[in-house]
C-alpha cells in the first residue's frame, strides 16, 4: 500500500521532502514508509535523500514537571511562611500532588525538589525546622521544559542542566526526501528472478522484466566444525615427530597416581611440587588401588638408600605418599608407564611423543592457565649421550621454524643433565625458551628394569605457548577457556609452522 502510495505520489509532484510529514499526511507508519522507500531506492525507481532531525524528549520526571511545577518549586510552596518541621514536609507535599501519582514517585519528587530547593538556597533547615530562604520563585524548570516541548529553541547552559537533571534527552529522527529515479514507473513491475512454464504459458515473457543476477552475492554462510587453533598446531608437531620415527604414547589419562607422576621418576616425596599449592590432588577416588608391587619395592629402595650407584635421598619413603591420586603435572608420567612397560620385554629402541593436557596448580596470568597442554619427545636406546639430545632438539625444533638454538644447564628431579632449551625469534627479536630436556636418571631407568647401557634422553615443551606466538595472541585466555571468542576460532588461519 505504502508503495503504491510514494510512486503514485511522485506521478505527479516532483518530490516527497520529508517522508515524516509524508507518513502523517498519508497516514502510514513512518518505519514502514522508509523500509518502502530505501527498497524503491535499491530498484532505481526512486532517489532516496538521508534528511535528520534532532529533538528534544523530556522524561517522565519532567513531563510531570511540565504538569504539576518543577519539584523545587512544589517543595517551596509547600514550605508555609512560617515554617514547619522537615518531618511533616514531606507529607504536605504529597498531598499537594494528584492522588492518582503512585508514593515511590511522590517521594522521588520531593527527594529531588528537596535537593534542589536546598541547591537553590531557597529554603533553609535549622534544627529539624524548615523555611523559606527567599519570598519568591520562579518556575523557571517547568517554563523552559515547555519551551523545549513546544520545540522552541532555550539556551546551551539551560540544555545541558536540563541534561544533567535527565530530565531531556535528545532523539535523532531520521527520514528521507524522495524523488523519481532512473527506472521510476507509477507502479512497480514485479521483476522475476527466472522464466518459468507460466511466463511461457502466458505468453507473457515478452514483456516482464528480469531482476538483476548480483553475481557479487555472498552465498549462504556455510556453518561448519571449524578446528581450534591449538589442535592445528598439534596437528603440524604431531606430523614432524611421525617425520622423525617417533609414535604417539596414550596420554588419555588425566588422572594418575603419585607413584607414576613422582615417585617413579625419583622425585622425592618432600619435593615442594608434590603438595597441594602445586598438584590437584584427587578427593574421590583419593588413592590408586594397583601398583606392581615389586617395582614399587625398587623405587622405595632407589628413594630410601639408592643404588646404581646413587646413594639416594635418605629419607623414609611413604607407600601412603606413592597411593595418592592427582591431576598429572606432566605427560612425563605417561613416559614412566611407557618406559616401565619397554622395560618388561626383551629391550628395543623407541622413539615416543606424547601431546596432552596437563594440571598444575599455578596463579592465572597472560601465559598461564591451571591447565595446558605439554608436548614431550622421549628416544630410549644404548649408548645415548647429551650429544644425541642436542642433535635430535636441532633436528626437532629446525622442523618447527626454530634454528639458532642456544642451551642453558637446569635441574629437573627426574633428569641429570638437564638443559632449557633458547631460540632465537627473528620476528620477536629475542631469545625465547622454548623449553627443557635432559637425560633420565638411572634411579629412575634402572629400578624399572631397563639394561644398564640404556639411556633415555628426552625434552618438553608446551603447545600453547608456539601456538601464541604462531596467531600473535598475547593472553592464554584469549586461546584456551571460557573466555575465547569463538568467532575468533572460526576466522583463525592455517598453521604455517615453520613457514614464516
Ligand atoms: O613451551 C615453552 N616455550 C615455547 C615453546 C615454543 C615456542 O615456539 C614459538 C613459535 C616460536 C615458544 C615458546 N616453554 C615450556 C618455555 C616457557 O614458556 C616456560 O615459561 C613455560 N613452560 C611450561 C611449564 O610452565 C610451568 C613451557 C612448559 C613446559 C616446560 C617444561 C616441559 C614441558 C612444558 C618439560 C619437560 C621435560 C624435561 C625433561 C624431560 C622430559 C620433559
Amino acid at each position: 500500500m505504502a508503495e503504491e502510495t510514494v510512486l503514485g505520489h511522485l506521478e505527479h509532484n516532483q518530490e516527497i521532502p520529508d517522508s515524516g510529514v509524508f507518513s502523517q499526511e498519508k497516514g502510514i507508519n513512518h518505519d514502514e514508509l522508509v523500509n518502502v522507500i530505501k527498497s524503491l531506492n535499491g530498484f532505481g525507481l526512486v532517489i532516496a535523500a538521508d534528511i535528520k532531525r534532532e529533538k528534544w524528549l523530556l522524561s517522565d520526571e519532567a513531563q510531570s514537571y511540565v504538569k504539576y511545577g518543577s519539584a523545587e518549586v512544589l517543595i517551596f510552596e509547600a514550605v508555609p511562611a512560617e515554617g514547619t518541621a522537615k518531618a511533616k514536609l514531606q507529607d504536605i507535599v504529597k498531598s499537594k500532588l494528584p492522588a492518582d501519582l503512585d508514593d515511590n514517585t511522590k517521594s522521588l519528587i520531593y527527594d529531588k525538589g528537596w535537593a534542589q530547593a536546598m541547591k537553590n538556597k531557597w529554603i533553609g533547615l535549622a534544627d529539624s525546622q524548615v523555611s523559606q530562604k527567599v519570598e519568591h520563585v520562579e518556575d523557571r524548570v517547568k517554563d523552559l521544559l515547555i519551551q523545549i516541548q513546544n520545540g522552541e529553541a532555550v539556551g546551551a547552559k539551560d540544555i545541558d542542566a536540563l541534561k544533567r537533571r535527565r530530565l531531556i534527552s535528545l532523539q535523532i529522527w531520521k527520514g528521507y526526501s524522495v524523488k523519481k529515479g532512473p527506472n521510476y514507473a507509477p507502479k512497480r513491475r514485479k521483476a522475476v528472478t527466472d522464466l518459468v512454464r507460466d511466463h511461457l504459458q502466458r505468453d507473457e515473457w515478452k514483456d516482464i522484466e528480469f531482476k538483476e543476477y548480483n553475481f557479487l552475492a555472498k552465498g549462504q554462510p556455510t556453518e561448519g566444525g571449524c578446528l581450534h587453533p591449538l589442535y592445528k598446531v598439534k596437528l603440524q608437531i604431531q606430523m614432524i615427530f611421525l617425520q622423525m620415527g617417533f609414535e604417539e604414547m596414550p596420554t588419555n589419562n588425566y588422572v594418575e597416581s603419585s607413584f607414576w607422576n613422582f615417585d617413579a621418576l625419583f622425585q622425592p616425596q618432600q619435593h615442594p611440587a608434590r603438595d597441594s599449592h602445586d598438584t590437584f590432588f584427587l578427593k574421590v577416588p583419593s588413592t590408586t588401588n594397583s601398583l606392581p608391587e615389586e617395582y614399587v619395592e625398587r623405587v622405595k629402595t632407589v628413594h630410601e638408600s639408592g643404588g646404581y650407584g646413587s646413594r639416594g635421598y635418605g629419607y623414609d619413603w611413604k607407600r601412603e605418599e606413592a597411593n595418592k591420586n592427582l591431576l598429572r603435572t606432566h605427560t612425563t608420567a605417561v613416559s614412566t608407564r611407557m618406559l616401565y612397560a619397554l622395560a618388561q620385554g626383551p629391550f628395543t629402541p623407541k622413539r615416543y611423543y606424547s601431546i596432552d593436557r596437563v594440571f598444575r596448580n599455578e596463579a592465572v596470568d597472560r601465559t598461564h592457565l591451571a591447565e595446558f597442554h605439554q608436548i614431550e619427545g622421549l628416544i630410549c636406546d644404548r649408548g645415548l649421550s647429551l650429544g644425541h639430545l642436542r642433535g635430535v632438539l636441532e633436528d626437532f625444533f629446525s622442523r618447527i621454524g626454530m634454528s639458532k638454538l642456544k642451551f642453558k644447564p637446569a635441574y629437573n628431579p627426574y633428569t641429570e643433565p638437564s638443559m632449557e632449551i633458547f631460540s632465537y625469534h627473528e620476528g620477536l627479536k629475542k631469545w625465547v625458551e622454548i623449553g627443557n630436556s635432559g637425560m633420565f636418571r638411572p634411579e629412575m631407568l634402572r629400578p624399572m628394569g631397563l639394561p644398564e647401557d640404556v639411556q633415555v634422553i628426552a625434552w618438553g615443551l608446551s603447545l600453547e605457548r608456539p601456538t601464541m606466538i604462531l596467531y600473535g595472541i598475547d593472553n592464554i585466555r584469549d586461546l584456551f577457556g571460557h573466555k575465547v571468542d569463538l568467532s575468533l576460532t572460526k576466522r583463525n588461519p592455517i598453521c604455517r609452522l615453520g613457514l614464516n
